[in-house]
């Protein structure tokens, strides 16, 4: 029994530390899974912002447009005109998404941070939040500040 226990404690581990721990698709190309260690090794930013329930903290991430540029997106000048009409699906484990428009994310447009946060008063999330969260320092609401974050896309708006 404990023999059994002790070999799905290491299958478990096997499959977890292998696996990928968020997905970037851009547009129609191939999925690009990436782990925490990939995140943890890009440029980070830390913001005091309050959470819901009002408490302050001190958050840690990669700004989500380093994250897409990890994955291929090119934030340079191409961003115009028709590259305008693609928007950015963030997911959760739980079913929950949200959207947010290019502009929003691109440093040449807003000093405002959007960082897809791996650490929270210098420790990592919670299960319940992590171990990836939204966070939008600046949102008056935290609508947008998606718990386990497991999926981002950027998708285009059909035409009509
Ligand atoms: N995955 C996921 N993230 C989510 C939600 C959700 O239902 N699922 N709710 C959002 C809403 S409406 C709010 S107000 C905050 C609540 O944050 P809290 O869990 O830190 O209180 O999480 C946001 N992120
Ligand atoms: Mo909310």
């Amino acid at each position: 029994m404990h023999a059994l226990r002790r070999l799905l404690c290491l299958l478990a581990f096997t499959f977890s530390a292998s696996g990928q721990d968020l997905v970037v698709k851009l547009g129609d190309e191939k999925p690009v899974p990436l782990t925490m260690k990939d995140l943890e090794l890009l440029p980070h930013q830390t913001v005091n912002a309050k959470e819901h329930a009002g408490k302050e903290a001190e958050w840690s991430g990669v700004p989500l447009y380093q994250v897409l540029q990890k994955a291929g997106f090119n934030f340079g000048d191409s961003l115009r005109g028709p590259a305008l009409a693609q928007y950015v699906l963030v997911m959760a484990a739980d079913g929950y998404r949200v959207v947010l428009a290019l502009p929003e994310l691109d440093p040449r447009c807003t000093d405002d941070p959007v960082l897809l946060c791996d650490s929270v008063d210098s420790g990592p999330l919670t299960s319940e939040h992590g171990p990836l969260r939204l966070v939008l320092p600046k949102e008056r609401r935290h609508f947008r500040w998606v718990r386990q974050v497991v999926r981002i896309e950027v998708r285009s708006v059909a035409l009509p």
